[in-house]
């Protein structure tokens, strides 16, 4: 994978499936239409848009053992894992348009996969209010886009834990969660077992975001594949109000405009989730378009007046 690739496709996962609301199931359409191949290919990259993935519909049913629509979870990852697979095999940058983030547990398998095939070293880059980083004996709703991560990690059914053919698909210390500032109890005591690695709001408060980043991106080299898991609730909903599970007090627009261009200025990012977003809970479309000025800023676009 080349630092920073200049040929990135989109893929649309047109769904809500581990989501508390319907709606996300939206969220690919909206990016669209708000422009992200029009503003990528502004940026000079070679743009790709190979449509909408297919799955089965949300059922909208009760939890079944701690948890909600696992077969349809399942279906859903395992054409989310199969199609960036397929991008990052023809060496092109995957760029998943959610739907919900329990698609991040597709994307980011491939991902690790991809990785241990050509000996890289994964970065995991979760931008998100949330932890998720719940399994389902302690999880308050059954959601599952509230799991993703503890399965990613090996904690969870095994038909998402060993989706990629093995478990863990990553480890805990490939995961940086940045912008954490809503987690249930179990969660917590849960991320405090297995170390997982969070730069949260107050971590945020304390030292600055350019600190934060600066510390989620240490030991990030050349050989190393950044995956950055851009959950569109880790905003502050002052700038982003389109989105399922709403928590005030987020990254105003400087401050994640800045994570996005210390993360663009490694070189090293090599494929991203845009998720969460739902058009029905938005105004004007004006979270997407929120949401592509800040991955314009992923790839290059810079606030730094150069000389
Ligand atoms: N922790 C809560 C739950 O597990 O239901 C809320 C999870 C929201 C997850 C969103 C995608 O980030
Ligand atoms: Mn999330
Ligand atoms: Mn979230
Ligand atoms: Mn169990």
């Amino acid at each position: 994978m080349s630092p920073s690739p200049t040929a990135v496709t989109l893929i649309g996962a047109p769904t809500d499936i581990g989501a508390g609301y319907r709606g996300a199931r939206l969220g690919p359409e909206a990016l669209r239409i708000a422009g992200l191949s029009e503003s990528l290919r502004a940026l000079g990259l070679d743009v790709a848009d190979r449509g909408n993935l297919d799955g089965p519909p949300n059922p909208w049913t009760e939890p079944v053992d701690g948890y909600r629509h696992l077969d349809e979870v399942v279906a859903w990852n395992q054409s989310v894992m199969d199609a960036v697979g397929a991008e990052l095999r023809g060496g092109r940058m995957p760029i998943l348009l959610g739907g919900d983030h329990c698609l991040g547990l597709g994307s980011i398998t491939a991902v690790a996969r991809h990785c241990r095939e050509h000996g890289k070293k994964l970065r995991v880059l979760w931008l998100d209010a949330h932890a998720d980083f719940n399994t389902h004996d302690i999880t308050p709703t059954g959601n599952m886009h509230g799991m993703p991560v503890a399965c990613l990690i090996g904690l969870g059914p095994r038909e998402l834990t060993h989706l990629g053919g093995q478990a863990p698909a990553m480890q805990v210390d490939e995961m940086r969660q940045i912008g954490t500032r809503s987690v249930d109890a179990g969660e917590k005591q849960l991320i405090k077992r297995h170390g997982l690695p969070v730069y949260d709001m107050r971590k945020i408060g304390d030292i600055g975001i350019r600190r934060v980043m600066e510390q989620a991106l240490d030991g990030v080299d050349d050989n190393t594949h950044i995956h950055v898991s851009f959950d569109v609730d880790f905003l502050d909903p002052s700038i982003a109000p389109g989105v399922g599970t709403v928590v005030a007090g987020g990254p105003n627009y400087r401050e994640a405009q800045l994570a996005m261009e210390m993360i663009a200025e490694s070189g090293r990012v090599g494929s991203l989730d845009i998720v969460e977003l739902n058009p029905i809970l938005d105004r004007d479309n004006g979270t997407a378009l929120v949401a592509i000025d800040l991955v314009e800023s992923l790839f290059g676009k810079s606030t730094l007046v150069r000389d």
